[in-house]
This record gives C-alpha cells, sequence and structure tokens, in this order.
C-alpha cells in the first residue's frame, strides 16, 4: 500500500508495584489498543510497545511496606500485569520490563552520550537526608503539602491531586514518607539535564506547532509548565535500586527512574527488531514513522517535555507526533485508590465475569475519561451490557441468524431488487468505516465506538420496519424477505470487522459464525457484497449475556467492605 504509515505506538509503562485495575485500561491500553488494531486493519506498519517500569520509589516502598525485596515485588507484578493484558487482548507487539539487562545497556548507552556530549550539568547541592534510615530521600519518598493546590499528601516529585510536577523543595511540610522523621540537608551531587535550554524549541514546536492538533488538556498542561518557566531536572539520585549510573566510583547512584522508564520504549524495540530481524532504527529515527505515546494525564510532562528534551539532545530521533493522554476514571464518584483497595482490579473481575472482557472494553472506552474524569458505576456498566450490548448489538445478530437458519436452513439468500428502505441502510454501511476510522484517527475513541453501535441500532431499526418474519408468510413476498435478510448478513459481516479494534473476543466469535474467511481489511467492511448467496453460516453463539441485579450488588458490596 503506497500511501501507509508506520506508527510506533508507545502506552505508559506501568509500575509493577501492583496488579492493574479498570482505570488503568480506560485511561491507556485500551484507547491505544483500539488505535493499534485499527492502523494495523488498514495496512499500517505498526509497532505497539509496553512493559513493566520496575525501579524507582514506588517499587521500593512496596518492598519495604511486605518486608520483602524489590526484586520479588516486580517478578510477582510483571506476571499479573502481563498475564492481566493478554487476557484482556492488549495486542502488544512486546510487552517487555525494565529491569531486563538489555535495557539497563540501553539506557546506560543513552545516559553515557548525553554526559559525553555534555548535555548535562553537574552540581552538588544540599538535599533532604533521612538520619534514622541514612539515606538520602527524593521523589515518592517524601511528602508533603502542594504548593499549588493545597493537597496535603503531594510527592515529592509530583502532586496527584492537579498533576504538578514538583521537585521536594517545593513541597510545603516535607516529611520522610519512609520514617516520618523531620528531615535534615546533606550534600550530593547529580547529573541535571538543563531544560532551560530546551525552552525555546519546546515552547515553539508544542505550542505552536503542535498546539492546535494536540487535545487541549495537554497542550494546557504544558504551556501552564513553560510560563512558569523551565529548570534543570536531576537525571540520576541516590539510591540502590535502579540503573546504575554508568561512570565509575559512583556507588550508590542510579538513573532516576523519570529518565530510564521512557528509554524503555526504545529498549522494548530493539527486542522486538531482533526477534523480527528489523532495524529498530526505522521505528524511532526514520522522520517518516510517526511516533504516539498512549499516557494518563500525569505523566504529560513527562512525555511532552523531559522525554523529548532527552530524545532532543541524544539527536537523531523522531519526537513524538501526538500524546494523546487522558484523564482519570474514578470509581463510583471516588478517586481510584490502591493502597486503600477502591478499585476493580482486572484479574478480579475475570473470576466473577468470566469470558465477558469486551463487556468492560465496551463500557471502558464508551464512557472513557477522554477530555474530563469520569466515573465508573457498576449500574451503569450493567445498563450498558443489558440495554446496549445485549439489546442492541447481541438482539440485531442473534436474530439475523436465527432468521436465516429457520428460513434457508443457515444459506444465505440472494439480493433482489432494492427498495428506498435498502439504499438508505446500504449508505450507511458504505459510509460507517471511514467515520469510524476518521473518529480512531482524532484519538476520539467514544464517538468512534457511537458510530458503530449506530450502524447495530439502524440494523435493528431495518429489521424493525421491514419486517420480515410477516413477509415470509405471505407467498408473493419471498423474494422481498431474500433481499432484507441478504442485507442483512451484509451488516453483520461489517460489524464483525468494525468491532475488532473494541472487542477483538466478539470480532472472533462472530467471524466464526459467518463461516467466512473472506479478507476482514478495514475497508471490505463497506463492501455490501462481502457474504455471497448460498454461503453456508455456522449456528448463532451467545455473544452477550444480561447482568443480573444480584451480580452488581455483589461488586457494590465488594467495594464497599474495601
Ligand atoms: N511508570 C506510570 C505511572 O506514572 C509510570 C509511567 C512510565 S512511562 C515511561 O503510573
Ligand atoms: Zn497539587
Amino acid at each position: 500500500m503506497s500511501d501507509s504509515s508506520r506508527f510506533t505506538i508507545t502506552a505508559a509503562l506501568p509500575y509493577a508495584n501492583g496488579p492493574i485495575h479498570i482505570g488503568h485500561l480506560a485511561g491507556v491500553y485500551i484507547p491505544a489498543d483500539i488505535f493499534a488494531r485499527y492502523k494495523r486493519k488498514i495496512g499500517d506498519d505498526v509497532l505497539y510497545v509496553c512493559g513493566s517500569d520496575e525501579h524507582g520509589v514506588p517499587i521500593t516502598i512496596k518492598a519495604k511496606k511486605n518486608n520483602i525485596n524489590p526484586q520479588d515485588v516486580i517478578d510477582k507484578y510483571h506476571k499479573m500485569i502481563e498475564n492481566s493484558f493478554l487476557e484482556f487482548g492488549i495486542s502488544f507487539d512486546i510487552y517487555d520490563r525494565t529491569s531486563n539487562k538489555e535495557h539497563h545497556i540501553v539506557a546506560q548507552e543513552f545516559f553515557k552520550k548525553l554526559q559525553n556530549d555534555n548535555k548535562f550539568i553537574e552540581k552538588t547541592t544540599e538535599e533532604y537526608y533521612d538520619e534514622k534510615e541514612k539515606t538520602f530521600l527524593a521523589d515518592r519518598y517524601i511528602k508533603g503539602t502542594c504548593p499549588i493546590c493545597g493537597y496535603d499528601d503531594a510527592y515529592g516529585d509530583q502532586c496527584e491531586k492537579c498533576g504538578t510536577s514538583l521537585e521536594p523543595s517545593e513541597l510545603k511540610n516535607p516529611q520522610s514518607a519512609l520514617s516520618g522523621e523531620k528531615l535534615t540537608k546533606k550534600e550530593t551531587s547529580h547529573w541535571y539535564l538543563p531544560l532551560e535550554k530546551h525552552e525555546e524549541w519546546l515552547k515553539n514546536w508544542i505550542l505552536k506547532e503542535n498546539g492546535s492538533r494536540w487535545k487541549s488538556n495537554v497542550v494546557g498542561q504544558c504551556k501552564s509548565w513553560i510560563e512558569s518557566g523551565l529548570k534543570a531536572r536531576a537525571v540520576t539520585r541516590d539510591l540502590d535500586w535502579g540503573v546504575k549510573v554508568p561512570i565509575d566510583n559512583q556507588t550508590g547512584k542510579v538513573l532516576y527512574v523519570w529518565f530510564d522508564a521512557p528509554i524503555g520504549y526504545i529498549s522494548a524495540t530493539k527486542i522486538w527488531a531482533k526477534n523480527n530481524n528489523v532495524n529498530w532504527e526505522t521505528y524511532w529515527k526514520d522522520s517518516k514513522t510517526k511516533l504516539i505515546h498512549f499516557i494518563g494525564k500525569d505523566n504529560i510532562v513527562f512525555h511532552c517535555i523531559i522525554f523529548p528534551a532527552m530524545l532532543k539532545s541524544y539527536g537523531d530521533f523522531i519526537l513524538p507526533e501526538n500524546v494523546p493522554a487522558n484523564e482519570f476514571l474514578n470509581l463510583e464518584g471516588q478517586k481510584i485508590s490502591t493502597s486503600k483497595n477502591w478499585a476493580v482490579w482486572l484479574h478480579e473481575y475475570l473470576v466473577d465475569f468470566p469470558n465477558q472482557q469486551d463487556v468492560l472494553r465496551y463500557v471502558l472506552c464508551i464512557n472513557a475519561p477522554e477530555n474530563k474524569d469520569n466515573d465508573f458505576t457498576w449500574l451503569d456498566f450493567q445498563a450498558r451490557n443489558n440495554n446496549e450490548l445485549v439489546a442492541i448489538l447481541g438482539n440485531f445478530i442473534n436474530r439475523v441468524f436465527v432468521l436465516c437458519h429457520k428460513y434457508w436452513d443457515g444459506k444465505v439468500p440472494a439480493k433482489n431488487n432494492l427498495e428506498e428502505v435498502d439504499k438508505n441502510i446500504i449508505l450507511q454501511i458504505e459510509s460507517t468505516p471511514k467515520k469510524i476510522g476518521d473518529f480512531i484517527g482524532d484519538y476520539k475513541f467514544r464517538f468512534a465506538l457511537q458510530t458503530l453501535m449506530d450502524l447495530a441500532r439502524s440494523g435493528n431499526k431495518y429489521l424493525a420496519d421491514t419486517e420480515p418474519w410477516k413477509l415470509f408468510k405471505q407467498p408473493d413476498q419471498k423474494e422481498r424477505t431474500e433481499t432484507i435478510l441478504n442485507i442483512a448478513i451484509q451488516i453483520t459481516a461489517s460489524l464483525a470487522i468494525l468491532c475488532e479494534p473494541f472487542m477483538p473476543f466478539t470480532s472472533k466469535k462472530l467471524k466464526q459464525m459467518l463461516n467466512s474467511n473472506n479478507s476482514s481489511d478495514w475497508a471490505s467492511a463497506s463492501n455490501i457484497n462481502q457474504i455471497n448467496e448460498g454461503h453456508l453460516l455456522n449456528s448463532p453463539q451467545l455473544l452477550f449475556a444480561k447482568i443480573e441485579d444480584e451480580q452488581i450488588e455483589n461488586q457494590i458490596n465488594k467495594l464497599k467492605k474495601s
């Protein structure tokens, strides 16, 4: 395909300090997965990478809390997270981990080059020190009050309430998150990325070049960061867990987790490329490749300012084409919280709703926090399943299959003369793939999914308007009935292709039901002769089942107990 594009799609590397929940899926992995699946379907060259983020304070704090080694923490959760992604059909080309030896080498090489090229400044400063634990403290080891919004539980690197990225010195009333001790200060030296030197180009690149294309929440955060003046950021830490600083005689110093983690996208690419015998640089250095970072809003500055400044300092990397960050998903009106166990964990969901991955994928997409924080409620989950997936999509498909089996033993009937009502629905079949594709290309996943459901809704209306079950009983309406069901089958075949990015398990089942191995690229979804007359259909399977009140009450009670 001559006008196909190449995409390097990254999804934020989850910290391997706990399992993943619906907030992760809705914010990052489902939109990225829809995007990747769609781009593959239109023939683009797609690399979709992710992996576990296994360094940084989130890991060491978890280890300390449970009195185990960081290595045990990451081994346990890396496996769990990887498994959840697999079970939910997240179609990464590679899911790596930053404890991988290769990653350490790549991150160290990156640091070394920047250091050799004088892209860092080295500074000795006084940093917070915990006398009791005999350790320097940074990032999440320090807690205090956010200078911007007044939130009491802000971390030394970031306020999770307002999303502002912070330096420990900016926190009011800083305390040690380890010992609760009062903090002292001690001299230490570190390498800094002088962001102030990057301010000019970043400003042009983000606000002028990308300002109108990127999402307004993303541009807004960058703007306020840039306007408050970019400052040098330390890229090393006094810790023993992480990627060792690759300079002699530097004991007890590692790369800052936000320095090594985004490089994880690159090391994952290198491993994937090696396994697949392709050149990794095509995906990171060819100006025709589009780099897209899918993240949550708390990661915006790292992906729009700091990582681009690192890539630019290195030299020949491409910069992100877009960073479609989502807002947060709340749960029953409250912020999702791992420590308070206020979450819906993916591995637990699958126990309570076995084989119903697509229901969750559907609800999290149709209600995604695309432009503002959004709320997941179990009642909405039930309503979306029962009133939309069961009553609209499942019902339409089931009716079509049941009628075809009842009237023609599962053989697709002929398409005869077309009436106005047929021509109208055909127009919709023909235009829907492009509409959905355009929405996905614009990161408007909710609209894309609504457009898919509109086609199923129209399918239902088409049957209700034409009433083939009545026509079939009239001897002179045999041909008319055939035409209606032929068209209904073509709608079903389109739905099978078009639902794949959103609900891959349903798409697979539908294709089995259709018993068709026709090419299923995106464009063929607009073909109204996809399934030939006389083609034998398989029997229908249950696509979606009603969710009962009792199941929902159980989930709400489970949350209340937490
Ligand atoms: N590990 C995820 C988080 O902030 C963080 C992302 C890294 S992406 C390079 O929850
Ligand atoms: Zn704040």
